[in-house]
């Protein structure tokens, strides 16, 4: 049996915009299953401009100091929760808790209460999927707290993807005319934070283009922007030339999520970072290279080799996504018949991982199941 469920999901904002990307995400899609979410989320000015039209069925909340318990009191007699997710290890408030736990439950099915962890390709995800922890203290001690990992396996909690997503870009493919009218460029998304190897990669395509092609650079707002003006500006300094016939630099707002979306889809290369826009390039199907969020103890750098055997990626994307991601690797800018193996590898990662269930359907079998 298929029953309505409200959800609580508790965000916190660290920096970036991965954790509400995400929890956005999750939410919208459960809501279009039928479900009904509160996000709960300390920054919700991001959703400003990633979903200004929200969702039907999700309702966005203040986690902060000013939401006094008894208007979660409130709340949660009016529609007490069925399931409770902390995104990435947040903790949720202790006053929300003591109220959620003390609730009964509207729906035939029990309250299950997870952590949704951050996504990896390592080996340790299979292990510690699904692992129950005793919770010991607190006001929840007693209850069972449930480990959710996505990845990239059936043993794992796998990748959030609407349904309907690859239709959806078979339309879009069809229906809407190029972001920019230029055909006769290559289309590259530049979606990044500080890359070491940007102004070698913009030196390149400003000689000799992509793959032998001229580039229209499409730069997305905010860190990136700034990455690619800082090195546009230490070469007005320098009396150093953009040649226009092989680089032409588009300054892009900030887009919504489907906005965002449809940009992978037009695009020839797609340059992603961090854990949402990724899953966003792989389902496009198209060649992308990933800046991986930097960690301050190197942790990030097997995870990105793990994700590279994952995708079983051809050496030269290896090769590019190393010097993209560290410093002191030389980076070798792809050829044509680069371009070609990265489009084919693409493809087949995409065909491949769609033939997994998605997270949200793993997701909603898991809570019937784990009560
Ligand atoms: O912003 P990010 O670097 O987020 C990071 C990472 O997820 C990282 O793993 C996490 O630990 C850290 O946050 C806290 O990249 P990410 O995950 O791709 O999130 C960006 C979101 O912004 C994604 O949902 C796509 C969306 N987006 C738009 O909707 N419009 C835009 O114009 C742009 C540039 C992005």
């Amino acid at each position: 049996m298929n029953s309505r469920r409200q959800w609580d999901i508790f965000c916190k904002v660290i920096d970036n915009f991965g954790d509400i990307g995400v929890c956005w995400r999750l939410s919208a899609d459960l809501a279009a299953r039928g479900e009904r979410v509160r996000l709960w989320v300390d920054d919700a000015s991001a959703l400003g401009w990633m979903a200004p039209a929200g969702a039907a069925g999700v309702e966005v909340l203040p986690w902060n100091q000013s939401v006094e318990s008894t208007a979660v009191v409130a709340l949660l007699a009016k529609q007490p929760g069925d399931v409770l997710i902390e995104a990435f290890g947040c903790d949720i408030p202790p006053e929300f808790l003591m109220h959620w736990v003390a609730q009964p439950a509207l729906a035939p099915t029990a309250r299950c209460w997870l952590n949704l962890e951050y996504l990896s390709a390592e080996s340790y995800v299979e292990r510690c999927h699904a692992m129950p922890s005793l919770v010991s203290h607190g006001p929840a001690a007693g209850w069972t707290k449930w480990f959710f990992y996505p990845g990239f396996t059936p043993q794992t909690g796998g990748l959030l993807r609407e349904p309907g997503l690859i239709q959806r870009m078979a339309d879009v493919q069809t229906e809407e005319s190029h972001p920019s009218d230029d055909t006769s460029r290559l289309r590259v998304s530049l979606f990044c934070y500080e890359p070491p190897a940007l102004a070698a990669l913009l030196a390149e395509w400003s000689r000799h283009g992509l793959a032998g092609q001229p580039v229209e650079l499409l730069v997305t707002a905010g860190r990136a922007a700034q990455a690619v003006k800082a090195v546009l500006s230490q070469w007005q300094a320098d009396r150093e030339k953009v040649d226009p016939e092989r680089l032409k630099v588009t300054w892009l707002p900030w887009l919504s999520q489907t906005e965002f979306d449809h940009l992978l889809w037009q695009c020839d290369l797609n340059f992603v970072r961090g854990e949402d826009s990724v899953l966003r390039a792989l389902w496009a199907g198209k060649p992308f290279v990933w800046s991986i969020y930097p960690q301050d103890d190197g942790a990030h750098l097997p995870k990105l080799e793990a994700f590279m055997q994952q995708l079983d990626a051809p050496d030269s994307l290896k090769a590019f996504h190393r010097a993209w991601n560290a410093e002191g690797e030389k980076l070798v800018a792809p050829s044509a018949a680069d371009l070609a193996n990265w489009r084919q590898h693409a493809q087949a990662a995409q065909t491949a991982l769609l033939g997994q269930e998605n997270m949200t359907s793993r997701l909603l079998q898991f809570v019937a199941k784990n009560r």
